[in-house]
């Protein structure tokens, strides 16, 4: 077996793409190895339990390795697997260069490294400096204003004598965002948790410090970096900033996606990721086009834009608006057609489950094949977070007792003061709820859906694993988890889809209809975006003979002017 997949690998990454002619243009186009591939978000503590203490880990992954071998991404991003005090599980960090030791140690992340290798997949890091852990030694010295780490933080003396915060902002994670220390006599600035101090990015030293670890990661053999809150990071000023509805990030206008936030990345760039053959992509929250494409401007390779995120929870967490397909197809070809290359996902380890959400749960599957085809579809690379590919759904509803997440106690501590309704605090949270992605992945029927052998796991396995898990839609041919499969099989081989441009196709407001041409071919994709039926005021087979791939099997072109609920076809 693993002979096998040794050598599939290494054929993978080098000659794969010079098999055909067509190939080889697009070899000679030299697109990035991140172009090419498919990339599989794993939050590590819900992954899969090596060693049955009920939290995921290293050899877990390990473990998982010829399943996602088998799915066909090329790729794995890995939230944060750093040492942790686990205000935040790993987006906290204490020691940049040690692994957390609930996670496995140094010797198993080189041997992830090495057998993801082996099977044609790269390891791509969270990279958390907007801030570290309180408990990280940088911050503990800082305490210290004779400490040349006092000024890798922000510490300043409050208003008010003292009494008030310096500024008004508040944090990501709700209240003040700032922190006063007894023992300094002085404030410090936390955009999230008050365990999560932020980096002050003025200092010089600063930027070495995370150059050199940087450096390390890469010459461990690691492929890159996701970015974390990364257009966050320079604060032009600490003036106060503009009223905001709620409250909520105010101060933003004086961090969000600055001047001086562009001039580190271009350094970073410059003295690091240009050296490398990697790939970097920034969780940029709220960025426009201009910054986008300034941001993949010699700076990073990628942005996480979150548009279609708040379509249904601008201000999150006080509003649910009511999700509409419509607005969902304006976003995503605005981006399309606004920037070069795009990430293309609709999940990650801080957003409700898509299903549900952007689909209807009456068609969990029709809905689950569709989103699938729009990410493996559209231009950009297409970012997969566990569990999507065959279907998890959020937790029914949690009660207080079993929230983990900061953001949820916050919300529901918060919502209760305000609302003083239960139930009402309940949904609130549920509407936005992180611990709702992070519940472990639900591999097959047996203990704990096959995630750890302990019966008791860090947050509770869904009711539902006996149906929805990985060995149940592996062995059914129709399963969402095969659609996958075939999707980006396809991908991976196509290089319309991979590399070809994109062109709108005008259709009802609901249809996501576009055109991907490349080399003097093309391929067509329609897809229905809505749980009801439309007609497309058009027939279908006026765009092309053959049909690719559907999420329906009985899909033809004959008299075909209508797309089914959340049907999708891909022509040519
Ligand atoms: O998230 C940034 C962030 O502010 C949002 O994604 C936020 O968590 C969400 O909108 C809450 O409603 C990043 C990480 O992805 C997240 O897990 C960390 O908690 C956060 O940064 C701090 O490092
Ligand atoms: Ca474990």
């Amino acid at each position: 077996m693993m002979g096998d997949y040794e050598s599939r690998g290494a054929f993978r990454s080098s000659s794969f793409y010079l098999r055909s002619k067509r190939a080889k243009i697009l070899f000679d186009m030299e697109l990035k190895y991140f172009q090419s591939r498919v990339v599989y978000q794993i939050y590590p503590r819900s992954f899969c339990d090596s060693n049955g203490d009920g939290i995921g880990d290293i050899p877990g992954i390990i473990s998982k390795l010829d399943y996602l071998h088998q799915l066909g991404v090329g790729i794995i991003w890995l939230s944060p697997v750093y040492a942790t005090e686990n205000h935040d599980f790993g987006y906290d960090v204490t020691d940049y260069k040690a692994i957390n030791p609930e996670y496995g140690t140094m010797e198993d992340m080189d041997n992830l490294i090495a057998e993801a290798m082996k099977r044609g997949i790269r390891i791509v890091m969270d990279l958390v400096v907007n801030h570290t852990s309180d408990k990280h030694q940088w911050f503990l010295e800082s305490k210290k204003p004779e400490s040349k780490y006092h000024n890798y933080y922000y510490w300043r003396k409050g208003r008010k004598n003292n009494t008030r915060p310096p500024n008004n902002w508040t944090s990501n994670f709700g209240g003040p965002a700032w922190k006063f220390d007894k023992d300094v006599g002085e404030w410090y600035l936390h955009l999230f948790a008050e365990g999560q101090p932020d980096l002050d990015w003025h200092n010089p030293e600063v930027m070495e410090e995370v150059e050199d670890i940087l450096r390390f990661w890469l010459n461990r053999g690691v492929y890159g970096f996701r970015c974390d809150v990364i257009n966050e990071i320079w604060k032009e000023t600490l003036d106060d900033g503009k009223h905001q509805p709620f409250g909520f990030l105010v101060g933003k206008e004086h961090y969000l996606s600055k001047n001086g936030n562009h001039e580190i990345l271009r350094r970073l760039y410059d003295d690091v990721f240009s050296k490398y053959d990697c790939m970097t992509v920034g969780e940029c929250g709220y960025v426009n086009y201009e910054s986008a494409n300034r941001f993949t401007d010699h700076e990073l390779d990628m942005v996480f834009s979150f548009d279609h995120m708040y379509l249904d929870r601008r201000f999150a967490p006080v509003f649910k608006k009511k999700y509409d397909p419509a607005k969902m197809k304006q976003v995503l070809v605005g981006w399309q057609k606004n920037l070069d290359w795009n990430t293309l996902f609709f999940e990650n380890h801080d957003q409700i489950r898509s299903l549900g959400r952007y689909t209807s749960l009456k068609y969990k599957d029709l809905g689950a094949k569709m989103l699938a085809t729009v990410l493996m579809t559209l231009r950009g690379t297409p970012f997969i977070y566990q569990g999507e590919e065959f279907g998890m759904v959020d937790y029914p509803m949690f009660t207080p007792d079993q929230y983990v997440d900061i953001v949820d106690k916050y919300v529901y501590k918060t919502a209760k003061k305000l609302i003083r309704i239960e139930k009402v605090a309940r949904r609130l949270v549920h509407n936005m709820n992180r611990d709702n992605a992070r519940i472990p992945v639900q591999w097959n029927s047996s203990v704990s859906a096959g995630f750890s052998s302990s019966k008791s796991t860090w947050l509770p396995v869904h009711p539902n694993y006996k149906e929805c898990n990985a060995a149940k839609a592996d062995a059914d041919p129709k399963s969402i988890l095969n659609y996958y499969r075939a999707i980006i099989k396809m991908r991976n081989a196509d290089p319309i889809l991979i590399a070809g441009s994109f062109k709108e196709i005008a259709a009802p407001k609901q249809i996501l209809a576009f055109e991907r041409a490349f080399n003097g071919e093309s391929e067509k994709v329609f897809i229905n975006l809505s749980e009801k039926e439309v007609e497309l005021g058009f027939n279908l087979a006026s765009y092309g003979q053959k049909i690719l791939l559907s999420n329906y099997e009985d899909a033809s072109l004959t008299e075909k002017a209508t797309l089914r609920p959340y049907e999708a076809i891909i022509l040519k």
